[in-house]
């Protein structure tokens, strides 16, 4: 049997994965899952139920960033600048997007500003970066910045208006634009229907 990812679309821990993949070239079976009705398979091989989950002859990885590491064996990821991104910002992202979960006095679709600026403050260090070289990796994308942009993007979606004209975070602002349209990012964000099992 070949690889197999279980993935959803607008995951972006999925993304990163899918990104590794492409990149890498791997080949594998593309099973799009729906997050409120996961496959049993998936489930009986990973029981914590996330996405996205590799399996790759016995071995089973299920965690995003473990299959990116597995896809790209000699890259260099820059783990200070992940751990943030995986910690702290997506922490307050999920605060300030999803607010009324996590606070029942905030109005469902309201957001919260001060999640927003204490997400913003964890992007310092890849501010930093960005204004020294084009990505974080250097002059191309690399795996460090697959690894973060897509969370980056789900920011940046929340208040469009807002991300486009706040001016604080102007290379980190470049940066995602150029991360959006490349090449691998549009080549793994191509649809696919609900896998079901054949029979
Ligand atoms: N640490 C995991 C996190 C993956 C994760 O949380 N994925 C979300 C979707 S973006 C998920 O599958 N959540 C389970 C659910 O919503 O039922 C990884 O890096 O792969």
């Amino acid at each position: 049997m070949g690889n197999i990812l279980y993935s959803f679309r607008r995951c972006p821990y999925a993304m990163r994965a899918r990104m590794a993949l492409s990149i890498a070239e791997t080949d594998y079976e593309h099973r799009e899952v729906l997050l409120r009705d996961k496959p049993d398979h998936m489930l009986e091989v990973s029981p914590k139920g996330s996405v996205p989950v590799l399996i790759t002859g016995s071995k089973v990885l299920e965690e995003s960033l473990d299959i990116m590491r597995w896809a790209l064996p000699d890259a260099e990821f820059e783990t200070d600048i992940i751990d943030a991104i995986d910690g702290p910002f997506k922490y307050h992202l999920d605060r300030y997007k999803y607010a009324s979960r996590y606070d029942p006095s905030v109005k469902r679709g309201d957001v919260d500003l001060s999640h927003r600026a204490k997400a913003k403050d964890a992007l310092s260090g890849i501010e930093q970066r960005l204004s020294q070289s084009a990505f974080i990796c250097g002059a191309e994308m690399g795996p460090t910045d697959m690894a973060s942009f897509p969370f980056i993007r789900q920011f940046a979606a929340v208040e469009p208006d807002w991300w486009a004209d706040d001016n604080t975070l102007p290379f980190t602002r470049d940066w995602l634009t150029a991360c959006v349209n490349s090449d691998v990012f549009l080549s793994i964000m191509q649809k696919f229907p609900r896998w079901k099992p054949e029979g």
